[in-house]
């Protein structure tokens, strides 16, 4: 088996437990610009850096064009780099027999694949001319299991802006009970259930806004319900509710 096919197995059972289905860009009511560029995130045996699905600054001015470049171009794409590397390690330690690094190995490659996942998610959540609210059973969904739009919102705000350090805010799809769960996650890859299907995915690591908020996580955090993107948060609940454990 050469690197190719070995990256290409190990990925295949990384990516499996996110589930693959969900990552591919459903299409959007909302525009031409919010429905093209389906991510590849998985090409050619690697993982891979999907285009932005919108131009960079296409979100402000909720998020400045310069956060948007350095954070897609430089901070993804090192996720992406920095996962295949590990996993190449990892397939060579398989090939030598060698799993004295397997404990570092598994956590850049838990750290690494969650990163590329999560903003995977990230872009298709955001459109341009975006916002307003969720409708249809997206909606229903929320209001079953969430109390209401408006709460909901209040929850994951809450979640998102109190997270310590770096990690994400997270609407998820819990398919045991088949409910919709507000969670956090630190860094990437910490505090999560498994199984559990990210459906809208609020990154706050600093470089996520910085440059324009500095120290003011909340004001990024209440700007960025005017570009979500409620078409796509919808379809990944209906490619969720397909999943069983
Ligand atoms: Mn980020």
């Amino acid at each position: 088996m050469d690197r190719r096919e070995m990256l290409k197995t190990v990925g295949a059972s990384v990516i499996g437990a996110y589930g693959l289905a969900m990552l591919g860009q459903p299409q959007t009511a909302i525009g031409a610009d919010a429905a093209a560029g389906t991510p590849d995130l998985f090409k050619g045996g690697e993982y891979a850096l999907p285009p932005l699905p919108y131009a960079y600054d296409a979100l402000e001015p909720a998020i400045d064009k310069e956060t948007l470049t350095l954070h897609h171009d430089k901070h993804h794409a090192g996720y992406v780099k920095a996962l295949n590397g590990t996993l190449a390690k990892l397939a060579a330690a398989r090939e030598k027999g060698d799993f004295e690094s397997i404990k570092a190995l598994g956590r850049d490659a838990a750290f690494n694949g969650s990163g590329h996942i999560l903003h995977s998610i990230y872009w298709t959540n955001l459109a341009p001319k975006a916002g307003g609210e969720p409708k249809g059973d997206l909606a229903k969904a929320i209001a079953a299991d969430l109390g209401s739009v408006a709460r909901f919102k209040e929850e994951l705000t809450a979640a998102t802006v109190s997270v310590e350090a770096s990690g994400w805010g997270i609407l998820a799809y819990e398919p045991v009970a088949k409910v919709l769960r507000v969670m956090q996650a630190e860094k990437h890859q910490n505090l999560t259930q498994w199984g559990v299907v990210p459906l809208l995915v609020l990154d706050v690591w600093e470089h996520a806004y910085y440059l324009k908020y500095q120290n003011r996580r909340a004001d990024y955090v209440k700007a960025i319900w005017d570009v979500v993107n409620w078409d796509n948060v919808a379809a990944r609940l209906e490619q969720a509710r397909k999943l069983a454990i």
